[in-house]
């Protein structure tokens, strides 16, 4: 899922200047199919450049608002992790609100044109003809004005959006998993071969990293998650993206456990225990600096502790053909 390719939400004057310019150069445009039709006639030239007048800044409206609507993805078919993200970054009813204003004021513009179109064509003088085009000026622009808030609600939800991991939802789909500077982004690398941002503090990654190996050639996710804290219940947004990945994407967790205890240890064996209802593998980190007899008395328990090791594991668990196990399977 990919959610940068979402329109520009711009304000409602924008859309009106836009409409209107687009009025004006419409009719220089149709200068001479207008004089065709007029035939020297002042209320038949003044009927046909308003009708054009009115086409036109209906077009530019609904088109506009159409192309914004059709960007914004159907909500209720996401895929979970989406609609669980959208539900925790925005506010989802006014979401749909917004898009159903939208949509209201699109609709609610086609309407006005048809019947002030056909109040010009009905009108048997100048001035009425120039009057009705007026009025359904005035209408318009306080049918796009209604939305104005819708319009700038959208514009902000859709820079939320726009900052949305890139996950592939139906790929089978590894989570690395586990407290803050541990090495999940580094384990990451040395996995897939990516490269995000790896420094020596918590909470380097702010949002899922991805990476992509394949077994059998079909195509396997590896998702970093943000590192995490051991307290579901005050959970931040960074986090909540961990959570989500975890619930919705994750067919396999690699559980990272840092025995040179940034966090203790009891905390991270805590936090493993939460890890259920998921297949879990577990894997120990930095071994190059542990002290040995430590890590010894840790082995004893056959964790993994090599990547090379690890990536085996991993390939094992993934059914053969490795596709994503459907959701009615256990
Ligand atoms: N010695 C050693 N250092 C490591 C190892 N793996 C990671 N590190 C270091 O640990 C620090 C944190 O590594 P990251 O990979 O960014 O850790 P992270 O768990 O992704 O961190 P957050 O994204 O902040 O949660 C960096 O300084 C890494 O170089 C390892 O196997 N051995
Ligand atoms: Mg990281």
């Amino acid at each position: 899922m990919n959610f940068q390719t979402l329109l520009k939400v711009e304000e409602a004057q924008f859309f009106l200047d836009c409409a209107f310019k687009h009025a004006r150069e419409r009719v220089i445009d149709q200068k001479e199919k207008i004089r065709t039709k007029a035939k020297r006639d002042p209320v038949k030239k003044a009927k046909a450049t308003e009708q054009t007048r009115i086409r036109a800044v209906e077009r530019a409206i609904t088109s506009r608002f159409d192309k914004i609507i059709q960007s914004f993805p159907s909500i209720d078919n996401l895929p979970e992790f989406y609609y669980e993200l959208i539900k925790i970054t925005i506010d989802y009813a006014l979401l749909k609100r917004s898009l159903g204003a939208v949509n209201w004021s699109s609709k609610r513009t086609t309407d006005m044109a048809r019947f002030y179109e056909a109040k010009v064509m009905k009108s048997h003088d100048e001035e009425r003809v120039k009057q009705a085009s007026k009025e359904f000026y005035g209408r318009v622009s306080s049918i796009v004005k209604q939305i104005s808030k819708n319009l700038l609600f959208l514009e902000e939800a859709r820079k939320t959006m726009k900052r949305f991991p890139a996950v592939k939802t139906s790929l089978y789909t590894v989570a690395l998993f586990g407290f803050p500077n541990i090495g999940k982004t580094t384990l990451l690398g040395k996995l897939t071969g990516s490269k995000p941002e790896i420094k020596n503090y918590a909470f380097t990654t702010k949002s899922l990293n991805m990476g992509y190996f394949t077994k059998n050639g079909k195509k396997i996710q590896v998702i970093d998650t943000p590192g995490t804290l051991n307290r579901f219940d005050k959970m931040n947004y960074i986090e909540q993206q961990a959570h989500l990945a975890l619930k919705h994407c994750a067919d396999l967790i690699v559980y990272i456990i840092d025995l040179t205890e940034p966090y203790p240890l009891k905390d991270q064996q805590k936090l493993r225990k939460q890890l259920v209802g998921k297949e879990v593998i577990v894997y120990l980190t930095k071994k190059d600096i542990i002290d040995k007899k430590i890590f010894e008395s840790f082995k004893k328990d056959h964790y993994i502790d090599s990547p090379e090791e690890l990536k085996k594991e991993i390939l094992s668990r993934i059914p053969e053909d490795g596709k994503k196990p459907s959701p009615d399977e256990p």
